[in-house]
């Protein structure tokens, strides 16, 4: 089978903002506080999108679910119309009032682990949505994830799309940023590598449990590896494994600290396409490949062969790390070109190029049975620019989120977002 992989990248919602709720991923934290912009983050993640449109790649969207998260807040027991719901949860928990209002789908990497056609048992895509059960904020998003993946890839001829598994540390399952699949090639057969944390006393929470992603591998009837990460990473601050490696078919990029047996994976992943290359970097520190994002690159094998790097700009701005880009770019491996993009305002957050897009390995007839409307061309690639130009919010202050006005005004961006896809 010949195959292409689909970049669907989340939408930056209206609600974006930095209230500091990931303990464990250091932008988070540290920005905790400070004056975000929607409407700005949205057009960076809207341009980089479009980048790898021009470049010949084909690309998606997620559409992000509406925040603040009335629906959980109700679940909670917070009654009466939608504006007293708010305003009783952000009188009574104003934490987890917060909580509800984050924006953090935007990082479509954690959305589901895609399972492609040829690894699964029965052919299909599979797609598990991810519960995200260690975050309270981003446990929110399960829900309305899982619907809408369902929306997206509805034909179940092609698509299997399976709802989160039990909301639990035990199964605690944070998607694609955790997954990484080596094969010859897109259309090929593939290993599916399972990367996990475990209760090691750390200081920061570890958050993919190993069951997780052997629950992943049994439902979508996937060859599985499963590998542990490394503490050093977890400490020094790399919450998911994309933030230390990514692979794409037959190439890992990693860093040389990212897995506690390094030898033990790549004699996996050898085993699993015989022209595996791994391009290790261990000239520069975690901290330095922690703050620049270096690994958190996509890895994108573009339409006329050879592969590319798509690079926030912090990994330029960091001479060393540019050093390793460099020394990557003039290897022998087929990674030949960098694209940097600016994606500042999720980068703030903790999330780089590769957190903002769920890849979707597929075959010709499933991809026309994707619904369309999530489908990027130049017309509603505009249409969306226009509609986040003219409906998001230009900046929120993280601690005035209980604003009544903020409410109505994500509201209104909402209902817009609807209504552009009501019309096709
Ligand atoms: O889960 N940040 C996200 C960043 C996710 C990045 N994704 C990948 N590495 N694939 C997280 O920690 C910050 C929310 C806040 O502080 O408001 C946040 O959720």
């Amino acid at each position: 089978m010949t195959a292409t992989e689909i970049n669907f990248d989340g939408l930056i919602g209206p609600m974006h903002n930095y209230a500091g709720l990931s303990p464990g991923n250091i932008a988070s934290a540290s920005n905790a506080g400070a004056i975000s912009q929607p409407r700005a983050a949205a057009l960076q993640g809207l341009a980089k999108m479009k980048r790898l449109m021009d470049r010949g790649l084909v690309q998606g969207f997620i559409p992000p679910p509406r925040r603040p998260a009335i629906a959980a807040l109700r679940a909670l027991g917070f009654d009466g119309d939608d504006r007293s719901v708010l305003a009783l949860a952000a009188a009574e928990d104003p934490v987890l009032f917060n909580n509800a209002c984050s924006a953090s789908a935007m990082w479509a990497a954690n959305a589901a682990t895609v399972i492609a056609g040829p690894d699964s048992g029965d052919g299909r895509v599979h797609l598990v949505t991810a519960n995200l059960a260690t975050m309270l904020h981003r446990s929110f998003e399960a829900s309305d994830t899982f619907a809408t993946l369902r929306t997206i890839f509805a034909d179940q001829r092609h698509f299997a799309v399976h709802p989160p598994l039990p909301g639990t540390q035990h199964f605690s399952d944070e998607g694609a940023a955790n997954h990484m699949r080596i094969t010859p090639r897109h259309g090929q057969r593939g290993l599916n590598i399972f990367v996990h944390g475990a209760a090691r006393g750390s200081r920061f929470p570890e958050r993919q449990a190993k069951r997780a992603g052997e629950a992943v591998a049994r439902l979508s009837g996937a060859d599985a590896f499963h590998t542990l990460q490394s503490q050093a990473a977890i400490e020094a601050g790399a919450f998911h494994n994309d933030v230390v490696a990514v692979a794409n078919e037959h190439v890992l990029l990693a860093h040389a600290a990212a897995f506690e047996d390094r030898e033990g994976l790549f004699a996996a992943a050898e085993r699993a396409a015989p022209d595996f290359v791994a391009v290790e970097v261990d000239s520069i520190g975690l901290d330095d490949a922690i703050s620049s994002y270096l690994f958190n690159s996509q890895l994108l094998t573009l339409p006329e062969g050879g592969m590319a790097l798509v690079l926030p700009s912090e990994a330029r701005e960091n001479p060393r790390v540019w050093t390793a880009v460099e020394t990557i770019l003039a290897g022998n491996n087929p990674i030949n070109e960098a694209i940097v993009v600016d994606v500042r305002e999720s980068m703030r957050n903790g999330g780089g190029p590769a957190c903002l897009r769920l890849r979707v390995p597929i075959g010709e007839e499933a991809m026309r049975a994707i619904d369309s409307r999530f489908l990027l061309d130049e017309r509603r690639w505009e249409e969306l620019c226009a509609l986040v130009d003219r409906h998001w919010p230009e900046r929120i202050d993280a601690a005035e989120l209980a604003d009544p006005a903020l409410w109505a005004a994500a509201g209104a961006a909402h209902d817009a977002l609807d209504a552009l896809l009501a019309r096709v």
